[in-house]
């Protein structure tokens, strides 16, 4: 018996950028994700200013999905996708993102796509922005630095929430807003298109990018209400519960910072107000940010209707010895090992538990219906003598996930909307650029170097998620 909703949304999450290719194709204008380098399991991709000849750029033509979507929709529908998770790339509606009128060759693609899915029964999953803004924005306006950015997304949102009113209903308005909280080189660039430079201060800059990116989202949320009141908008959170590495209070207040640090972007777009210890924070610091009486009026109005997240590890923390009375360490905080979890090939810890931890958690402090729009294992594959990839353990590490889920559901009486595996078919990874760390149920034909034939064939686990799905995840 199945211990899921009827109409549970079961599906499989993409981004264009890391799948489309067609990078200069339709009238596509170039995006940040177009001037990241392939990197790999010890070396970061390296963000080039433009393109420079000679430099391998994988998501120019990542897996061709824009030359193979009738194809590959049929191998979705195949698969038995009740929804299909990917993106809207920002540079084929708005090349430059500062036009007036947008590209109808770029609406043109995604009107096709959506059409070819719904008459599969696949309901599309849109995020408005993953990692994927116009690159000239960058150059000409320093990315979200600018408070012009909120004019330009809302005009982008604007244009396809229109156009397709009827055709998608669930939406997403950033992706892992909160990746930049860590602030990274890559999370600042990828969520915020900034590049930081020698006389700025990373952390306030990023609260500023962060900030308008919510008012942006905030104003999309309440606009696609007035477009279409049937209209399911969400924000999206990158989830990684962090523990404390013992049991000394210290160490939880710690965990319980870093969570704060971690999500107060989530606070902003379900509750509608920063929380009251990073109000704090920013008089304490003396942080001089640009957040009007009008930000946070749209705030307010502006709240999620579900929360959309990725879920793939969990982490651990600790007090150090000098640790500040806020126990903020920003850009700093000691990853330590979890003597508990085994880790992916990349490092990652796999803690199927923490899966149920995070969506109580989101439960409890928001109320609000959840979605797993990510979660899966990136992991090398290999073709057995059979010639077929047998992914037994992409298979354990879903399943596992897929368990903890339906505790949640059945036991917990967790609101949830779907689950969709991140990579469902194998792209580029956003993290290192790579081929060779693949997701997929379905496997491409195509390496780190860039070479192979595009083909595309179903793994083991194709066939595993194709009874989950038939059985409403009572079958795994
Ligand atoms: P990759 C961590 C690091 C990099 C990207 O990641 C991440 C995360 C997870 O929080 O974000 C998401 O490809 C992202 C996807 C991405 C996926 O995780 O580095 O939304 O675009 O591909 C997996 O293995």
């Amino acid at each position: 018996m199945s211990k899921l909703p009827n109409g549970f949304l079961w599906g499989g999450a993409v981004a264009a950028h890391q799948f489309e290719g067609g990078w200069n194709k339709g009238g596509k204008g170039l995006s940040i994700a177009d001037v990241m380098t392939a990197g790999s399991n010890t070396q970061a991709r390296e963000i080039t200013d433009g393109l420079v000849p000679g430099k391998n750029y994988p998501n120019h033509e990542a897996i061709d999905f824009y030359d193979h979507f009738h194809e590959d929709v049929q191998l979705f529908a195949d698969l038995g996708l009740k929804c299909f998770r990917t993106s809207i790339a920002w540079t084929r509606i708005f090349p430059n993102g500062d036009e007036n009128e947008p590209n109808e060759a770029g609406l043109k693609f995604y009107d096709d796509l959506f059409d070819d899915l719904l008459a599969h029964g696949i309901e599309p999953v849109i995020t408005l922005s993953h990692f994927e803004m116009p690159y000239h924005l960058v150059k000409e306006y320093g990315g979200w630095r600018n408070r012009e950015m909120i004019r330009f997304f809302v005009k982008f949102a604007r244009v396809v929430l229109e156009r397709y009113r009827n055709k998608v209903k669930y939406w997403m308005t950033f992706n892992e807003i909160n990746n930049q909280t860590g602030l990274n080189e890559w999370g600042l660039f990828t969520n915020s298109g900034i590049k930081i430079t020698a006389d700025e201060d990373a952390e306030k800059l990023m609260y500023q990018a962060a900030h308008y990116e919510t008012v942006a989202s905030a104003l999309v949320v309440k606009m696609g209400h007035e477009i279409n009141p049937e209209f399911k908008i969400g924000c999206m959170m990158a989830m990684g519960p962090t523990y404390p590495a013992t049991p000394a209070p210290q160490d939880v207040m710690k965990a319980e910072r870093t969570m704060q640090a971690g999500y107060w972007l989530a606070d902003i777009q379900c509750k509608g107000k920063y929380p009251n210890w990073l109000k704090r924070y920013f008089e304490r610091h003396h942080f001089a940010l640009d957040i009007t009486e009008a930000d946070l009026n749209i705030l307010a109005v502006g709240t999620v209707d579900y929360i959309g997240f990725s879920y793939y590890a969990s982490h651990v923390t600790k007090t150090t010895d000098n640790e500040p009375d806020d126990y903020m360490t920003p850009g700093q905080n000691p990853e330590v090992k979890n003597p508990a979890l085994e880790r992916s090939d990349w490092g990652w810890e796999i803690d199927p538990v923490g899966l149920r931890y995070a969506l109580n958690w989101f439960s409890d402090r928001y109320d609000l219906p959840l979605f797993i729009v990510e979660n899966g294992l990136g992991a090398f594959d290999e073709k057995d003598a059979d010639g077929k990839i047998h992914d037994d353990y992409r298979i354990d590490y879903l399943r596992k996930h897929i368990e903890q889920m339906e505790l949640a559901v059945d036991v917990d009486g967790v609101q949830l909307m779907g689950y969709t595996p991140w990579g469902f078919i194998d792209l580029v990874s956003a993290g290192t650029g790579q081929m060779d760390k693949r997701y997929g149920l379905i496997y491409v034909d195509k390496n780190d170097a860039g070479v192979g034939t595009l083909k595309r064939e179903k793994k083991l686990s194709f066939d595993w998620f194709k009874k989950v799905i038939a059985t409403n995840g009572a079958d795994l």
